[in-house]
């Protein structure tokens, strides 16, 4: 068997588990296909919530080894998420200018560096740079100079290296971490006295409020209210100063924490406040949020039904992409093909529905009708290279709507 069943919290240990929505049985979102027919495995997919700290997390646990020996994602295709680095690092910059004025470059740590995106954008900006990232086929070349270690994070790896970081760098990873207490020791190991771990996950606030369901797959085994976040940081001794809420892949938390006592910014105290007001503890919190996704579901649906025999084609292969078409049952009857630019996932199939993914200068010559966009969190990237196809998008989240 290659998951295992989540029987106490990841944060706090508490037993007390609630279920409080099931996606049914999913395919593993980027476990691509290599023909069409291929019978592609599936996981159950329901979320638990903890009553005591407030994380809410998956039923179970799939062996990371399966997720991550191959990882087709490349952060590096949105331009978007290049900015988005870019910004990170020169906020960065300043921060450390601030309080280390006499010392040039400020080194910084990416934890699960993906294709060196992060790390390249902070390189321009001045920094030393190192990764750690587990899948084998995105290392770097040895002629690009970029030491990445390519192994799981974890507190024995911490110390088996001499980093002493001024700032470790965490984005879209701690979701798909089971063991945080060891990730967050191995940080505290690394991190120089006043250094500063900077994580960004997606923000469960956003997910509750803009029913943005497709973002629940095996890979994000948390779903962290700024609560659970500042519990496990603080458990291991790294306090948490400053918080910020970034749009990036549809509403992220960006959280600060270190072992130095830097002032404590009001944000802290806000978002806790707001938090504990929104009933995020409790299940009955989350009870629009359920109907919310049906409700998405069937309008979706509906829209697909009236638009039957039209020539459809989907952008972003995404993981999100393949929860959508999974849970709303649609195959290549609705959808002829998906477009993607990362180059791993052109050629294969998307696990559980059978469709084909191929370049997107495929579309020139479909004329696709309508384009689903399956990577909704980048429409605005997305619709300026493909307006001029004057196809019809369906934007399908946070709430359905549709660009002529
Ligand atoms: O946490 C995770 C997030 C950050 O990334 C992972 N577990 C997996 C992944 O999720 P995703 O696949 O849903 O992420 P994206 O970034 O929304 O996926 C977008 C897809 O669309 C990618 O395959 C790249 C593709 N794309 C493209 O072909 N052209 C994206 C853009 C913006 C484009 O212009
Ligand atoms: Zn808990």
């Amino acid at each position: 068997m290659d998951y295992k069943q989540v029987t106490q919290c990841r944060v706090c240990g508490s037993k007390r588990l609630t279920k409080y929505l099931d996606l049914g049985m999913m395919p593993l979102v980027n476990a691509l296909e290599t023909r069409y027919d291929a019978v592609s495995p599936k996981y159950p997919l329901e979320i638990l919530l903890c009553e005591s700290c407030s994380l809410s997390q998956l039923s179970i646990v799939v062996d990371p080894k399966v997720l991550y020996a191959n990882y087709p994602y490349r952060s590096s295709i949105s331009s978007t998420f290049k900015r988005h680095c870019r910004h990170l690092g020169e906020k960065l910059y300043a921060m450390f200018a601030q309080h280390e004025s006499h010392r040039p470059k400020p080194a910084v740590l990416d934890i699960a560096s993906n294709d060196c995106c992060l790390l390249r954008e902070f390189r321009e900006v001045g920094f030393i740079i190192n990764g750690v990232e587990p899948s084998t086929n995105l290392m770097p070349t040895l002629d690009e100079l970029i030491p990445v270690t390519n192994d799981f994070w974890s507190e024995k790896l911490a110390k088996s290296t001499s980093y002493v970081m001024d700032f470790i760098t965490a984005t879209n990873v701690f979701a798909h971490v089971d063991d945080l207490d060891d990730f967050v020791l191995g940080v505290k190991q690394a991190l120089a006295p006043k250094g500063m771990f900077v994580v960004e996950v997606p923000y469960l606030k956003d997910m509750l409020t803009c029913g943005t369901f497709d973002t629940i797959y095996h890979e994000h085994l948390s779903y962290f209210t700024f609560r659970a976040m500042k519990t496990i940081l603080e458990r291991h001794g790294l306090t948490v100063f400053m918080v910020e809420q970034v749009p990036i892949h549809g509403g992220s938390l960006r959280v600060y924490a270190s072992k130095h006592s830097y002032p404590v910014d009001k944000s802290v105290g806000d978002l806790i406040r707001f938090e504990n007001l929104m009933g995020y503890g409790m299940p009955k919190g989350y009870v629009t949020f359920v109907e919310d996704i049906e409700d998405n579901k069937a309008r979706l649906l509906k829209l697909m039904r009236a638009i039957k025999g039209k020539k459809v084609v989907a952008y972003g292969a995404s993981a999100k992409g393949v929860v959508l078409l999974n849970y709303c049952g649609l195959t290549k009857d609705d959808v002829q093909i998906i477009v993607d630019e990362t180059p791993d996932k052109q050629g294969k199939f998307s696990p559980g529905t059978g469709i084909q993914i191929l370049h997107p200068n495929t579309m020139e010559a479909v004329h696709p009708d309508f384009i689903l966009m399956l990577a909704w969190n980048f429409f605005e990237e997305i619709y300026e290279k493909t307006k001029h196809l004057e196809s019809v998008h369906i934007v399908p989240l946070p709430s359905l709507r549709v660009v002529v």
